[in-house]
């Protein structure tokens, strides 16, 4: 059997076996047996962004210290704070040049414990992103690999000879841009890079490189860290034969040909190293969340691991992916993740995709929209990662010449593809210049829907979004139904309005979300579910929602969360 299939043989086994295995459950804290991170509310900080201490235009962590009241008012108890290690920042963190230190731009590692300390105090739990995939160019590691065929660490990056003068070893391409291989003429060798030139592949099938980062995983561990937000998994690892990937048909926005990425994506060691990354985890009762792309419940459901002992969060991105207002989409994709056999994580925001009010919104009824998508996945069973600024309904603000785009991929891809700067721009605080980040330039522009969406005035305006998020998440913390509760579509064959209830141990919280411009009045019998006779108290609506008995009228994408009261 060759190489190849015989691998392709084990991802099989593992796919049709990780799904029957029901996932371990270590410390609870509720009657249910949850853990802190099931109950738990995650937001999602980009450094550069969120708040600048120091006002020079970019963000920082004692700006997030600074910021911790604000999130535990908003209802967060996690954040996620995307890489602020060194790096020379051509990914802007995501090429990380050494893994146990803070980049000077954020501030030091005192400033950092000062973080998790404020953190405490605040019960706001810090989670770092984990960069397993690659390094950057400058890390010591690398310089040292690229220094000769025979240095230590020469092997800890893939380094192969081209096919020919001139001629990379295969046919990858880079998700940034080009080949995946680049030829160094110290050498005379090309290395692997499924990302930026400057992010090299470690060599995860050299123990060295597996020591090294669980030993870096611990080591954050030990200084407070609660967990981390794996970055792309499907990575780890490659053929090492090599082969070529299938060529699809046209042409990706950086004008390479399509690919599958069958060769180097998505292998079954993958599973393997998770499962050593979670050992780790466990000795410190951390949590993993995994940015895990996948294609179907099935691949999702791999990544709970065989025993729930790889990812307690894997990301559910096809989730996210649904990118219209339809609840049918829905139903069937909250059906599917629902089908996995571990607790559902959902996220509608990230640093790497349009913001959802510009995804979502028809351009007339974005803030309504906004509000209905928070009502949305902050009631569904499972942890909610959100984004910051989402709250406040804060838009892309992409930019509009290429030379003032900051993202590589923007430049290389003018003008298919703007990068993604326009979602990862300053936290929008109040009406000040600059959204009150900073009183210089900041490192991105402010849109100029700051003067109305920002946390400043939203905080004022009952109706706003805002308003609406901190209800739904202090609805959320105290509500059993929605914290433990059960998940069942409701008037399934409603194209319009989607409609499900929460129920727990007799109690139940129904909700439902016009997800459309007409006005809807869905009506509801709860017999089926043991509610038959139950009235309903809204406990969460929008302005122009009315209850008459079983029956709710809802503005164009109006929403009500109510009580049903047996
Ligand atoms: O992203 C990995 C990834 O595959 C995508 O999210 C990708 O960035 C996007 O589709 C491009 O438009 C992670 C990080 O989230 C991303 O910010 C990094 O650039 C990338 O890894 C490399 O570390």
């Amino acid at each position: 059997m060759s190489m190849r299939s015989w691998l392709s043989s084990v991802a099989l086994l593992f796919s049709l076996l990780c799904g029957f295995f029901a996932q371990a459950q270590t410390q609870p804290v509720d009657a249910e047996g949850h853990q802190w991170w099931q109950n738990a509310v995650f937001y999602e900080i980009y450094p550069r962004s969120f708040a600048d201490s120091d006002n020079n235009g970019v963000g920082d962590l004692n700006g997030i210290s600074s910021k911790m009241g604000y999130l535990r008012d908003l209802g967060v108890d996690a954040i996620w704070i995307t890489p602020c290690y060194p790096s020379p920042q051509v990914d802007f963190g995501y090429d990380i040049s050494d893994y146990e230190n803070i980049d000077l731009m954020y501030g030091t590692l005192a400033d950092f414990d000062h973080m998790v300390a404020d953190g405490k105090k605040h019960d706001v739990r810090i989670i770092m992103d984990f960069v397993p995939n690659h390094t950057s160019d400058k890390h010591p590691w690398f310089l040292d690999s690229k220094s000769s065929r025979t240095s230590a660490h020469r092997d800890w990056y893939i380094w192969r000879d081209g096919k020919g003068p001139g001629q990379p070893p295969n046919n990858w391409i880079s998700l940034f841009g080009g080949s995946a291989w680049k030829f160094d003429p110290t050498t005379n060798q090309y290395y692997y890079h499924f990302f930026y030139a400057q992010q090299p592949d470690l060599n995860w099938r050299n123990p060295a490189v597996e020591t090294a980062m669980l030993g870096t995983m611990s080591w954050w561990y030990q200084r407070g860290v609660a967990g981390f937000r794996l970055d792309a998994v499907d990575t780890l690892f490659e053929d090492p034969a090599l082969h070529d990937n299938p060529v699809l048909p046209g042409k990706n926005a950086q004008g390479d040909p399509n690919m599958e990425n069958k060769n180097n994506t998505n292998f079954p060691e993958v599973h393997t190293e998770l499962q050593k990354m979670r050992k780790v985890a466990d000795e410190s009762g951390a949590v993993l969340i995994g940015e895990t792309w996948t294609s179907t419940a099935a691949e999702l459901d791999c990544y709970y691991g065989r025993n729930g002992n790889e990812l307690q969060m894997p990301m559910d991105f096809m989730f996210m992916m649904v990118d219209k207002l339809s609840p049918r989409e829905y139903r069937r994709q909250i059906a599917a993740v629902e089908s996995a056999h571990g607790w559902p994580v959902f996220v509608i925001n990230n640093h790497d995709r349009e913001r959802s009010y510009n995804r979502y919104g028809d351009g007339k009824h974005n803030d309504e929209i906004a509000k209905l998508m928070g009502a949305f996945y902050l009631t569904l069973r499972g942890t909610p990662i959100m984004y910051y600024g989402e709250e406040i309904g804060m838009r892309n603000n992409d930019p509009k010449r290429r030379e003032d785009v900051k993202d590589p991929i923007g430049r290389t891809g003018w003008p298919k593809e703007k990068g993604r700067d326009g979602e990862r721009t300053p936290m929008q605080w109040n009406t000040e210049p600059n959204a009150g980040f900073s009183t210089v330039k900041p490192w991105l522009p402010v849109p100029p829907s700051y003067r109305t969406h920002n946390v400043e005035t939203e905080s004022k305006d009952p109706n706003s979004i805002l308003n609406l998020y901190k209800k739904v998440l202090t609805l959320r913390h105290s509500n059993e139904a929605l914290l433990d509760g059960s998940y069942t579509a409701l008037n399934e064959n409603d194209t319009h309005v989607m409609s499900y209830l929460r129920s727990y141990k007799g109690k139940a919280v129904l909700v439902t979300l016009n997800m459309s411009a007409t006005p809807e009045k869905p009506a509801f019998d709860l017999a089926k579910q043991g509610f038959g006779g139950a009235k309903l108290k809204a406990l969460i609506a929008s302005p122009g929602a009315l209850l008459q008995g079983n029956r709710i009228t809802l503005e164009p994408f109006g929403l009500m969360i109510a009580e049903v009261k047996p």
